[in-house]
């Protein structure tokens, strides 16, 4: 019965302890809606047809028109709604509490939305980015909150959403039946970036899940999932293993994120604001008429504070970053600009010329 109603209203596979309980509202609230309306109709249609017009002028003495319902009849419609209303209710009020209230013991990881992502914080060091690690069989209680605007964090195959609220701790609890890849979305409308604003739930076996949490590798079940669909972690502390915590990775990362390369380019290839290819170390020519050695203190104002010298021949589009990425993102992207050190850099166009005809 479960399984027919799950299909026939395509809800997805009922992957947590709750989700069966949260489907089977969902079925008595369509299904009384459904008798409700079909009683409705019955008797409606039984109405027309015996009180028609016609038969009505025919009868006229067949019906008392000052007839009144009877008291009674008052009384059971008004105590059957309220009936109705008391079921609804005492159910709602259950499966609410079970919703909001995480069992003794639940595993606390702490959730951090942001424009446009998930991070993740373990008990002990570990952090993740886009995807979460769970014990599968065990309840895991998550602390919500935002760093910009409202962001809702949700697991269609868990049943489970909830508003990530700057300034505010939300909290939501789950249990996964069995280990897995399950998706997330985020479901307030929260800028451009929102529909790109999804994440993974694995669900691991709990021994497996211990593993990982004091360091272990786990190449198997993470080597399982689809890889255009897996976006590796970024585990940093306690669990960090070489090649995540590599400063030249995270740089790269960064800078995605970050939309540096929208007007970066790091082929050498000509873009709106001077390649990366190349740069560190060069002489950069500035807007003022003098030069100046894009050492890490350049680059870093040129970051924060980037009216304060300009690289002659590009308009002044830098948008200043300054209170918009962390100290140590930015250490991260001079590692990766350092690390293009080599790359053969094309000269870029003077900006006359950029949109006469391509280079
Ligand atoms: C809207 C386009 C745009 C974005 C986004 C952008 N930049 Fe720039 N950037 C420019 C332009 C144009 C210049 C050249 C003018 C200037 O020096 O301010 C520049 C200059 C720089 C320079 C100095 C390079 C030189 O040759 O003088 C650095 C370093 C830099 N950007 C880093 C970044 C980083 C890091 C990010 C992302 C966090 C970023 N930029 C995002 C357009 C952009
Ligand atoms: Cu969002």
């Amino acid at each position: 019965m479960n399984e027919l109603l799950r299909r026939l209203l395509f809800l997805p596979p009922q992957a947590s302890t709750l989700a069966r309980d949260i489907d089977g509202l969902h079925y008595f609230v369509i299904i009384s809606t459904m008798l409700g309306a079909l009683l409705v109709t019955v008797v409606g249609g039984w109405f027309l047809i015996r009180y028609r017009r016609a038969y009505v002028d025919a009868h006229p003495d067949e019906y008392d028109v000052q007839a009144r319902p009877p008291l009674w009849m008052k009384i059971a419609a008004v105590g059957s709604l309220f009936l109705l209303f008391v079921i609804w209710w005492s159910i709602g009020i259950r499966q609410y509490l079970e919703l909001r209230v995480a069992p003794e013991g639940a595993l606390e990881i702490y959730v951090t939305a942001k424009q446009w992502m998930w991070k993740f914080a373990y008990p002990g060091a570990a952090r993740t980015i886009s995807v979460l690690y769970v014990p599968a069989g065990r309840p895991v209680k998550l602390i919500l909150t935002s760093r910009d605007v409202i962001h809702s964090f949700y697991v269609p195959d868990f049943r489970i959403k909830q508003d990530a609220i700057p300034g505010r701790y939300t909290t939501e609890w789950f249990e996964a039946r069995s280990p897995g890849v399950y998706e997330v979305l985020c479901t307030e409308y929260c800028g451009t970036g929102h529909s790109m604003m999804r994440g993974r739930v694995v669900a691991l076996d709990p021994g497996d899940f211990d593993r990982w949490l004091g360091g272990a590798d786990l190449e198997t079940p993470l080597a399982e999932l689809p890889p255009q669909q897996y976006d590796p972690p970024w585990v940093v502390g306690q669990t960090a293993r070489a090649p995540e915590v590599d400063p030249v990775v995270i740089g790269e990362r960064v800078a995605e994120t970050q939309g540096c390369v929208r007007c970066h380019s790091i082929d050498g290839t000509p873009h709106i604001g001077p390649t990366w290819a190349g740069l560190w170390g060069s002489v950069v020519p500035l807007a003022s008429g003098d030069t100046v050695i894009a050492d890490g203190a350049y680059l870093t104002e040129s970051i924060m504070d980037p009216m304060a010298k300009l690289h002659r021949g590009f308009p002044p589009l830098m948008p200043s970053y300054l209170g918009k990425i962390r100290p140590a993102e930015v250490a991260a992207i001079l590692a990766f600009i350092q690390s293009l050190r080599d790359v053969e850099a094309q000269p870029a166009p003077p900006p006359a010329t950029r949109d006469g005809g391509a280079p």
